[in-house]
């Protein structure tokens, strides 16, 4: 009987999510890595070192190598001298017996090609204490960009709040599948979730609870700038939601001259939406929001600030069409441009407008979007009983709600978000974004109970080209996916569509 000492760890089959735009093997082509690799940078730009010292920080955790990161070529080289062509976040990658390459025109491109790679070593290459190897690759090379821009997932620190280690779990686990948008929903009825220090009140007395009674909790700004620089060190841009004029009870608690009635509202612990909403004819409002808009601008990098605009069911129809488009101004005069859910469609919207459709298939949502792309808005997809990692998979889902339907693997997974709204112009829809509500779920393993497998896939529908989504191909590469869950301690669903082995 001959005994194999090195049995190969590789798998036979590609199992990268998102799917690449083009893979192709290298034959008889087999890498190693060995404890004198180098990683070497290839780049004017210092980010693209940061990206190298990420990718060699992980890999001496796990192989033990000293792995030193150098200027010019090494064993893993990361080089910046790609095509404009490939934009601001694709790359090549080739894998050969000698060498990794990897190659973008920015050092965010080459972050996305890091993901790539991480997917190819063996699952134990992101453990956090030395394993064993051998640390090999099936020789391949790889050409690949996201077919969309936006591609987002959000979390809900309002109903529960989530500490920022967590939050930044979230990031590191949102950007292994090139998510690069984290929309964090900071403010609803059960809590204000950031400091603003022109109205104090928000989070001394708006953050001291949350759904269930617990104790809340919120981000000062020092908080907020490491959550915002973790984001961006992994090029995620954070999208920062102050959602008005309804859901804004943790204000109208902290505040009695934003009720129309001056009298503050009692602290809200349950889960009831639509009952709340500030004062829409009064100027005290308007002060408020130019306060908040321009504090959490003066916090936010990025280009958007969301402005919620959902479920106002307390605030009369015509009342809400005079809110929105003054609310949206203030967003604008502070620099950023307007994010909305899909009814703010309702009301004329400014130049650059991003509409957030998280509708169920129903006319009148889709009648909002299909108005606010022809006025020139982009649209991000959100659809609730296909991208909502709140709705149960299935009945015996032990938490998660139902409102929009049970939403399986395969039903998360099976749409294209260009044709999902009949006459919308392709041309509006900019991504796509997998709401995380967190009315029933109070710590990080329901989380991710939640988000994994979904996650990946709304992933792999924002980045990957429509000709390559395909639900057996999906699911056998999901199943690939799991020994890396482990490895991360990630609490996944094994859900019964897939073949986990
Ligand atoms: C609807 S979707 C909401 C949220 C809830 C969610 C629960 C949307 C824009 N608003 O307030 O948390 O349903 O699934």
């Amino acid at each position: 009987m001959r005994l194999f000492l090195t049995t190969p760890p590789r798998s036979p089959e590609p199992t990268l999510i998102p799917q690449p735009v083009t893979q192709n093997p290298l034959p008889d082509q087999t890498f190693t890595l060995q404890s004198t690799a180098t990683v070497g940078v290839l780049s004017s730009e210092e980010a693209a070192t940061w990206v190298a010292d990420q990718l060699a920080a992980q890999l001496r955790l796990s192989t033990g190598f000293p792995l030193p990161v150098e200027p010019g070529t090494g064993t893993i080289t990361l080089s910046t001298d790609g095509p404009n062509s490939l934009g601001a976040e694709g790359y090549e990658l080739r894998v050969d017996n000698s060498a990794v390459t990897l190659t973008a025109a920015t050092a965010e491109g080459l972050f996305r090609a890091v993901t790539t790679l991480r997917q190819l070593l063996p699952a134990a290459a992101d453990a956090g204490t030395e394993q064993s190897g051998p640390w090999e690759i099936a020789g391949t090379t790889i050409a690949d960009a996201p077919r969309y821009p936006y591609r987002g997932v959000m979390l809900d620190v309002s109903r529960h709040f989530r500490s920022v280690a967590e939050v930044k779990r979230c990031i590191d686990l949102a950007s292994l599948y090139k998510l690069n948008r984290l929309h964090l929903h900071l403010s609803d009825d059960q809590g204000w979730r950031i400091q603003v220090d022109s109205w104090p009140e928000l989070t001394k007395h708006g953050a001291s609870s949350e759904v269930g009674g617990g104790p809340g909790g919120h981000y000062t700004k020092a908080d907020f700038a490491e959550i915002v620089l973790y984001a961006a060190e992994r090029f995620v841009t954070v999208v920062p939601e102050i959602d008005t004029p309804g859901h804004t009870n943790a204000a109208l608690t902290s505040y009695p001259e934003l009720n129309a009635d001056g009298e503050a509202t009692e602290y809200f612990t349950g889960t009831e939406v639509g009952f709340s909403s500030l004062a829409v004819h009064k100027d005290v409002t308007y002060d408020f929001l130019d306060d908040v808009f321009r504090e959490v601008a003066e916090q936010t990098p990025g280009d958007v600030i969301h402005l919620g605009g959902d479920e106002a069911h307390s605030t009369p129809h015509s009342d809400y069409l005079t809110f929105v488009p003054k609310a949206a101004e203030l967003v604008v005069k502070h620099g950023k441009r307007v994010m909305g859910w899909h009814e703010i469609a309702d009301a004329p919207l400014p130049a650059g407008s991003i509409l957030q459709y998280w509708g169920t298939d129903d006319d009148r949502s889709r009648e909002l979007t299909r108005q606010a792309a022809a006025g020139g808005a982009e649209v991000v997809m959100s659809p609730a009983n296909r991208a909502y990692l709140d709705m149960k998979y299935d009945q015996d889902t032990p938490y998660g709600l139902d409102w929009a339907g049970l939403v399986s693997v395969e039903k998360a997974y099976r749409w294209d978000p260009a044709t999902l709204i009949p006459d919308l112009p392709e041309s509006a829809v900019i991504g796509v974004e997998a709401p995380l509500w967190s009315e029933t779920f109070d710590d990080m393993s329901k989380i991710e109970y939640m988000a994994f497998p979904r996650l990946p896939g709304i992933a792999e529908l924002g980045w990957s080209p429509a000709s390559a989504l395909d639900w057996e191909s999906y699911r056998a590469r999901l199943a690939g996916q799991a020994a890396r869950w482990d490895v991360l301690n990630v609490n996944y669903y094994r859900a019964p569509e897939v073949d986990w082995s």
